[in-house]
């Protein structure tokens, strides 16, 4: 394949315009946008800002309105129901982006749940119901949205990309049984990324540092992790949303077109600092 940096600089693409932009015509859905601070909005602006037209969905009816008036600043946007608990709303929204949009260039997975008080003290209270309500939303989801999307994705070179979090690998304090869920989750990119690679889908993950979302900010200690991280990290610093965003819109993008089953850091550098 043409490097795609020698496909934007040859003169057949300077004749109109300079820019052809990375997601010109692409197609992607995006699960789990609940509000502005989600990472999962961040990777939408990135991926709209590229070109790319968007589905969003959302949980239940308490985020359809944040995700509504959200999508506004899109253009052409399609907005639809997914609680991904359902197997009958997988279907359904699959059912209705075909008709939609016709076929699907890429799916973004941004979801994670465990019951709040899996996420503190001890883990060796983690319940059985507990365990697998985190697995569920968290870990098979992924494979879930998989089995929905690759139908769409026949012939599109299509990625799918999810978030997970180095509490997947190493301990962090509270995180819990949603660790449990994220080393699954990993695991899954791995499979589904060997089964469909001879569809030519590729299945990534970003495992992004800390960031203040719905998701993080209740957590007892959030506040003393993002300190100790942004002075520990190799770029001093936090990520911002936007980093994660534009991370995925290079995994969507042709430039990863030789990238699967990989988990790639978004955080700082953290991840490589032993002492
Ligand atoms: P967020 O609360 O904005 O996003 C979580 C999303 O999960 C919400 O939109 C929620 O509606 C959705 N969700 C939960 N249950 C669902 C269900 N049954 N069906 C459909 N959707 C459901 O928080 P976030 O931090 O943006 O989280 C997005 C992803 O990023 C998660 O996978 C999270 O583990 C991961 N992550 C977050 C951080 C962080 O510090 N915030 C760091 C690394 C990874
Ligand atoms: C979550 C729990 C404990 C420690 C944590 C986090 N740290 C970070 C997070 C240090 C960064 C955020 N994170 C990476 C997540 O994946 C969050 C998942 C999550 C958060 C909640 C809070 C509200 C709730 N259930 C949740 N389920 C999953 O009720």
């Amino acid at each position: 394949m043409t490097p795609i940096t020698e496909e934007l600089e040859s003169p057949k693409n300077t004749m109109h315009s300079k820019h052809v932009p990375l997601l010109k015509d692409k197609k992607i859905a995006v699960f789990g946008v609940a509000n502005k601070w989600s990472i999962a909005w961040a990777i939408t602006q990135s991926l709209a800002a590229a070109g790319a037209q968007i589905a969003l969905t959302y949980m239940d009816e308490r985020t359809e309105e944040k995700v509504r008036a959200l999508s506004g600043t899109l253009q052409d946007p399609l907005v639809l129901p997914c609680d991904v608990t359902q197997d009958d709303q997988v279907d359904t929204v699959f059912g209705k982006i075909k008709h939609e949009f016709g076929k699907l260039d890429g799916v973004i997975h941004a979801i994670a749940f465990a019951k709040k008080e899996e996420l503190e003290g001890s883990f060796l209270k983690t319940s059985r119901e507990g365990f697998r309500l985190a697995l569920d939303i968290s870990a098979y989801s992924l494979i879930a949205l998989a089995r929905g999307a690759a139908p769409l994705m026949e012939g599109t070179e299509g990625s799918i990309v999810t978030l997970s979090y180095i509490g997947g690998e190493r301990v962090i304090p509270n995180y819990n049984v949603m660790g449990v869920a994220k080393s699954a989750l990993e695991t899954c990119v791995r499979y589904l990324a060997a089964e469909l690679g001879e569809k030519k889908i590729r299945v990534n993950a970003i495992s992004a540092g800390p960031v203040s979302t719905l998701a993080a900010r209740g957590i007892s200690g959030f506040q003393t992790l993002l300190k100790h991280a942004e002075i520990k990290a190799p770029l001093r610093r936090n990520i911002e949303a936007s980093d994660v965003g534009d991370t995925a819109l290079y995994l969507c993008s042709p430039l990863a077109r030789g990238v699967t089953g990989e988990v790639l850091y978004v955080d700082a550098g953290y991840n490589i600092i032993g002492a």
